[in-house]
């Protein structure tokens, strides 16, 4: 009996700390909801970039805030499971050598967790599914069609006209496009697998001998910017970097035509 008062006694102690969680529990949640909303709002168009480019095309930006939306999924997801998982180690810790009320299994919970979970992937692949269908898609009538060929180990541009750029020396090839303007992008490989990379359009692409690839971009901000070969291919593989500017309509305009007539000249 006496064991039976000194654990009455521990148990009580215990559960001053019980009580403290369950005021704190009933903040009630639509405060937490209204905070998180809030400071979501206050961030506005300013979220993190988690660690990706912002893309400096339409296309790049769309992937861009797809990928924005995992990372935010992610992390409503991590903090709801560790939130979880602390409460429960310290609501419901050992306060005694009393062996607690034993339960199993709830029907509406395991629905819960079991439910959500589903719709989450749902939303998630909705959104890939709606996202890369926009990114891939090809324009019928882009204002530029540039024809990219990867090779051992460069990259050649061929414009209309008959411009072709190509590396010079220790210079590497620059992909001139437009801003504001659509490029359908027609990519073939000449020898062997390359990478066509640009890191921030968020965009890569396999040069695929004996398969011809086609993308859009439209770039929206001028500048220049890195590409590099992402497919390991061979012993110049390092070599194959390439420039790529963005430039005003007028500017580009005024750049093809000299190029054609260097052609003609
Ligand atoms: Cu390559």
């Amino acid at each position: 009996m006496e064991l039976g008062i000194v654990q009455q006694d521990k148990l009580s102690a215990g559960t001053t700390f019980g009580r403290l969680i369950k005021q704190r529990a009933g903040f009630p949640k639509r405060n937490i909801v209204g905070l998180l909303l809030g400071a979501l709002a206050l961030t506005g168009c300013n979220l993190p970039a988690f660690g990706a480019f912002r893309g400096a095309t339409t296309q790049g930006q769309n992937e861009f805030h797809l990928w924005q939306g995992f990372i935010l999924t992610a992390i409503v997801v991590g903090a709801v499971t560790w939130g979880a998982l602390v409460y429960a180690m310290f609501r419901f810790r050992r306060r005694g050598d009393q062996i607690p009320k034993q339960t199993h299994s709830n029907l509406k919970w395991e629905l819960i967790y079991t439910i959500i979970p589903i719709l989450i992937v749902i939303g998630l692949f909705a959104a890939t599914y709606v996202s890369e269908n926009e990114i891939t898609a090809v324009s019928s009538h882009p204002s530029l069609r540039v024809t990219v060929v990867g090779f051992q180990w460069g990259w050649k541009f061929e414009y209309p006209g008959g411009v072709d750029i190509v590396p010079r020396g220790a210079n590497y090839p620059t992909l001139e496009l437009p801003e504001g303007e659509t490029t359908t992008i027609k990519l073939v490989s000449n020898d062997v697998v390359h990478g066509f990379y640009i890191p921030e359009f968020n965009f890569s692409r396999y040069a695929l001998p004996g398969v011809t690839n086609y993308f859009d971009f439209t770039p929206t901000r001028t500048g220049s910017y890195v590409g590099r070969c992402s497919q390991l291919c061979g012993l110049y593989h390092a070599e194959m970097l390439f420039h790529v500017r963005v430039v005003s309509s007028a500017e580009f305009n005024n750049w093809l035509t000299s190029q054609q007539q260097k052609v003609t000249a």
